[in-house]
């Protein structure tokens, strides 16, 4: 096949697989939809890159060997039957094409297993990324240290981020070149120089390291890259799988743990039953968050589509993955290891909130434990977890 009719084959194939995602795009509650055939709507750059290996790569592969498949049947049985060919040849080899039925699956899986593998690395290793905001000011010049180890330095404008932070938290990205220049890429001091400065009522904000994730082009070659530099985690969740629900802890705010069992299908109500639990894991939107999961007594899997998040819970270890997400919503997803009779009970839900209703939610889960609060900002509505299920479904 010429080279151009190959890439024609694929642009249309990828269009298709596009238009299959538009076409299964969800409302704003996460939850599978019951007449989907596309993955359920990406909440993390991760899961960007997981839906962009699937539409991009996956789906055009496997309906590109299904119609090629398909096609060789039909012209075997059409060309080659009885009657349209009573002599039948009596060959028993042919070297051309049983080196090309070795070579082209060994290329199909190749193709695959770049982008695969650079995946489960993104997933696996945890983000470094800083972030730093500085305040409000006429200047032009911005500097950073570049502390980071010395095989993951900042030296390359792609390992910056520059952007322009509105009052209301909205992100404008600022282009390399026309709107800034970087100096001392690779040194110990970064500055960032601004071609103009910014308007009063924005502030910068600079994001530095080699972590980026999220939609990137595909195989290096097709679409465009939006990956973003993902910051360094600032909290860690640890769940804990047992017959049959999850316990959570927040390390970093406290010594205790809570318990979060499915709701009833009287107090869930229908679309959400089997999915709400009593307590939401609360989380701060932009912010990265350290997973790790274990066990009490049988395997168990903790399991959120959205965030592209798949990770065993296994008795006496502990593993680790992450997540970050700036979309504020309730997620929802399910222990994924077969773990016994209740094993599709033990659904998993998140609730995205700002870094303020989170604060307030720590505090509140503190009162509870009979601890003092740590942020102070008993005014805030409380953030229950469970009780908003309702709420999120709007
Ligand atoms: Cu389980």
């Amino acid at each position: 096949m010429s080279r151009t009719l190959f890439s024609l084959v694929f642009t249309a194939l990828v269009g298709f697989s596009t238009l299959v995602g538009t076409a299964s795009a969800q409302e704003s509650a996460d939850l599978p939809d019951p007449h989907g055939i596309g993955l359920r709507e990406a909440a993390t750059p991760v899961a960007e890159e997981i839906h962009i290996f699937y539409d991009a790569i996956l789906v055009p592969m496997k309906l590109g060997i299904s119609f090629f498949v398909l096609g060789l049947l039909v012209w075997v049985a059409v060309r080659y039957n009885k009657k349209a060919n009573p002599e039948p040849s009596k060959f028993s080899h042919n070297t051309p094409v049983e080196v090309a039925w070795t070579v082209i699956p060994v290329l199909i899986l190749l193709i695959i297993a770049v982008p695969s593998f650079e995946l489960l690395q993104v997933e696996d290793k945890m983000p470094d990324g800083q972030v730093y905001e500085y305040e409000k000011q006429s200047g032009t010049l911005f500097g950073f240290e570049n502390d980071f180890p010395e095989a993951r330095m900042v030296n390359k404008k792609r390992h910056i981020e520059v952007a322009a932070v509105a009052d209301s938290g909205e992100r404008r990205l600022l282009q390399p070149g026309r709107d800034y220049d970087v100096e001392g890429l690779g040194d110990p001091q970064v500055t960032v120089k601004l071609a103009e400065a910014l308007p009063g009522s924005e502030h910068l904000m600079i994001r530095a390291g080699r972590t980026r994730v999220g939609k990137k082009k595909v195989l290096g070659v097709f679409g465009s890259d939006r990956s973003e530099i993902v910051p360094a985690p600032s909290i860690t969740i640890k769940a804990t799988g047992f017959q049959w629900g999850w316990k959570y802890s927040y390390p970093d705010f406290g010594d205790y743990e809570f318990t979060a069992l499915m709701l009833s299908e009287q107090e869930a109500g229908k679309d959400l039953y089997r999915f709400a639990t009593d307590n939401d894991i609360v989380i701060p939107e932009g912010e990265t968050i350290r997973l790790i999961t274990t066990a009490e007594d049988v395997i168990h899997s903790w399991a959120m589509p959205a965030f592209g998040v798949k990770i065993d819970a296994i008795p006496g270890r502990l593993n680790e993955t992450w997540f970050y997400t700036e979309k504020k919503n309730t997620y929802y997803g399910q222990c994924s290891e077969i773990c016994g009779k209740d094993h599709a009970f033990m659904p998993i839900s998140i609730k995205v909130v700002t870094r303020e209703e989170f604060e307030a939610w720590v505090d509140q889960r503190r009162e509870d434990e009979g601890l003092e609060p740590m942020f102070g900002q008993q005014n805030l509505a409380a953030v229950q977890g469970g009780a908003s299920v309702q709420a999120a479904l709007k």
